[in-house]
Order: structure tokens, then sequence, then C-alpha cells
């Protein structure tokens, strides 16, 4: 069985994420995501995220081509988590490019980067939801039924 292992915050989960999960899991046949706990988004990657880690966790266990989904706490866990869970495969989104290949120098893990989803992110989602009215104004009526219950 081809152990597959990816990281990262997987914040208001989009099509970006699932193309680079989807294309991870189709490498191997078991998927690892280590998913950025809070503290280690705010104290290492200076994000506040939107969903909390649980909330993260249960969107990543909901989809098909994950099969663990385990905390990422720290920049240094890497090549311990090769040894831990086995992995033959470590793979990211190449806006990485280069960031990782001592993975691959000091273990028997293969390091491969996948080219992003253009055009998508997270930044970007919440740039949009603050420049564009995405509910139309001045129908009191349409709104109130729009508003989420
Ligand atoms: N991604 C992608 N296409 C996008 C957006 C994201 O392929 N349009 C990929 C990223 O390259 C990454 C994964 O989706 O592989 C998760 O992205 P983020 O949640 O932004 O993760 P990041 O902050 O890059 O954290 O130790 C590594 C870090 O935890 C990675």
């Amino acid at each position: 069985m081809k152990r597959i292992i990816t990281y990262g915050t997987f914040d208001m989960l989009h099509y970006g994420h699932i193309n680079l999960l989807k294309r991870a899991k189709s490498l191997g046949d078991y998927l690892v995501v280590a998913l950025s706990t809070d503290e280690f988004n705010w104290e290492s990657k200076s994000k506040k995220t939107y969903f909390s880690y649980e909330k993260r966790k249960q969107l990543l266990e909901s989809i098909r081509y994950v099969d663990l989904v385990i905390p990422e706490k720290s920049w240094n866990q890497k090549i311990s988590d090769m040894s831990l869970y086995q992995i033959d495969t470590f793979v990211i989104g190449d806006d990485w490019k280069g960031q990782f290949d001592f993975i691959a120098n000091e273990t028997n893990t293969e390091v491969i980067y996948l080219t992003r989803t253009p055009e998508i992110s997270t930044t970007q989602i919440k740039k949009d939801l603050n420049d564009k009215n995405l509910v139309k104004k001045n129908s009191s009526v349409l709104n109130s039924n729009l508003i989420d219950k």
C-alpha cells in the first residue's frame, strides 16, 4: 500500500484544495493530511482561520480522497511523520517548490510538488466577500428570505 502525506491549513475549503487532495490520492492508496492546528497557524503562519481546527478536520474527513487527518503542530514534525506514518510520498502545492526537498534528502520519501489551482485561494475568497455585494440591497423581503436562519 502506497502511503501519501500532505500538509496545510485548508481553511474555507475550496476546489483548489480538493484538486490537490484528489491528485495526491491518485499517486497512491492511502492519504494522510497533516492539518495545521489553530495555534500553529497563528504562531507560525500568522494566519487566523475562519474555521477552527475541529471544523476544518470535520470537513477534510468527509472528503473521499482523505483517509486520515493528523495535527500539524510544528514546522519540524515532517521528518518524524514520514517514519511514524510509513509515508512513501510527500505531496504539496508548487507554491512550496523546493522548500521540502530536505525530506527526500533525509528520508526515503519521494517529494512531489503539484501545480496549484490558479485564481482561487482562501485570501481571495475573503477579499471577494468584502468587495462584492453578493446580496441585492433594498429588497427587504428577498433579504429576509436569503438570510440564513
Ligand atoms: N492549494 C492549491 N491550489 C490552490 C490553493 C491551495 O493547490 N488554489 C494547495 C496548497 O499548495 C497546499 C494545500 O492546497 O498544498 C493547502 O493549502 P493551504 O491551506 O494554503 O496550506 P499552506 O498554508 O500552504 O500550508 O507545512 C506546510 C504548510 O502547512 C502548508
